[in-house]
């Protein structure tokens, strides 16, 4: 060890000596897109916010691009459920593999707006979706929003169901391989950290995701030239601990890293949605051609998408699609 090394060493431990504290328990958080995102933001957030409530007991260091997972997005919630992994964000979709039900929320044009979105996911009915996956060893402690998902091509501007016709999209997950078939589209499921050199280099023709947390945090308008805001499909992120994790901690930690969660989703929803709401103008002026189909197009993207939401309502289950809802209808906006 050189003296530099020894100098830096000693100040160290002067320093967490004057800080009178005991080191800190670093607990691993996984997510699955780029460290741009409003998802890293969040995860971000949650950790200062721990780190504050707990006066130092607890930091939170965050792994993106599901590095922890050899890039493998579906497989971070399983590790997080086997104890592998301490903490994951992210999306519903990504857990549909494990947890078919998680596919709710994702259901094609099943929410209108944001306040039926928000009835759901912070309402009673995302409480049945907790307890599945509390069986799978996933404590949830807060609902975020990866948001209404947006479809981007090379070749077209998409106006009608017709446009989909033998486009190669890359999908995310099992369920929009069916409504991509519905809409007559060649799906391909590829992990999203595989997928911006794919559209780069011709391997497919687009995509779709979220406007304010992925499509203009991950830059996907300096590879796609056409977007249209479909809002076919909603997908909700959660921050999850694992069981084994949380059962250890004793109830004054729990409330403190429930708290924690909670605001530090709540502010990860504002700024997705503020992203959101000034993502077309930014979009347009990055040079991307923006549809923004009227009602009566977004009918024909509803009808057409109908055969997979009825497969998928199937898997899901009566009791949880009921649950969803009723809770819509309440907020009085229909759908
Ligand atoms: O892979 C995607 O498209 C993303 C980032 O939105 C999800 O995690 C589902």
């Amino acid at each position: 060890m050189n003296k530099v090394m020894k100098a830096g060493l000693a100040g160290l431990l002067v320093s967490t000596m004057l800080s009178g504290a005991a080191l800190a328990e670093t607990l691993r958080l996984s997510h699955n897109t780029g460290d741009t995102t409003t998802w890293q933001q969040g995860a971000e957030k949650f950790g200062e916010l721990l780190s504050d409530k707990t006066g130092g007991a607890y930091d939170v260091r965050v792994f993106p691009n599901a590095q922890l997972a050899g890039g493998d997005q579906m497989r971070q919630a399983e590790m997080v459920g086997r104890g592998a992994l301490d903490l994951v964000v992210t999306s519903a979709i990504n857990v549909t593999p494990l947890v078919p039900e998680m596919a709710v929320f994702s259901l094609p044009y099943l929410y209108a707006g944001y306040d039926q979105v928000d009835a759901t996911t912070q309402g009673a009915p995302a409480e049945l979706l907790e307890e599945i996956l509390r069986d799978k060893g996933i404590e949830v402690l807060a609902w975020g929003e990866n948001g209404f998902r947006e479809v981007t091509n090379n070749v077209r501007p998409i106006m009608s169901p017709d446009d989909m016709q033998g486009l190669n999209m890359r999908v995310a997950g099992p369920m929009y391989i069916d409504v991509m078939n519905a809409l007559g589209a060649n799906p391909q499921q590829m992990q999203w950290g595989e997928t911006m050199t794919a559209l780069q280099q011709g391997v497919v023709d687009g995509q779709e995701n979220p406007i304010g947390a992925v499509i203009i945090p991950q830059q996907v308008y300096e590879v796609q030239k056409y977007l249209t805001t479909w809002h076919y499909s909603y997908d909700p992120i959660f921050l999850g601990v694992s069981t084994k994790r949380w059962d250890a901690l004793d109830p004054e930690t729990q409330a403190q890293m429930r708290e924690a969660a909670e605001e530090a989703m709540a502010y990860q929803r504002e700024i997705t949605r503020e992203g959101t709401a000034e993502g077309v103008a930014f979009l347009r002026e990055q040079g991307m051609e923006v549809y923004e189909p009227s009602e009566a197009e977004l009918q024909a993207f509803r009808d057409a998408t109908q055969p997979a939401f009825d497969v998928w309502a199937d898997k899901v289950g009566e009791d949880i699609v009921g649950a969803f809802r009723k809770a819509i209808d309440e907020t009085g906006n229909g759908s």
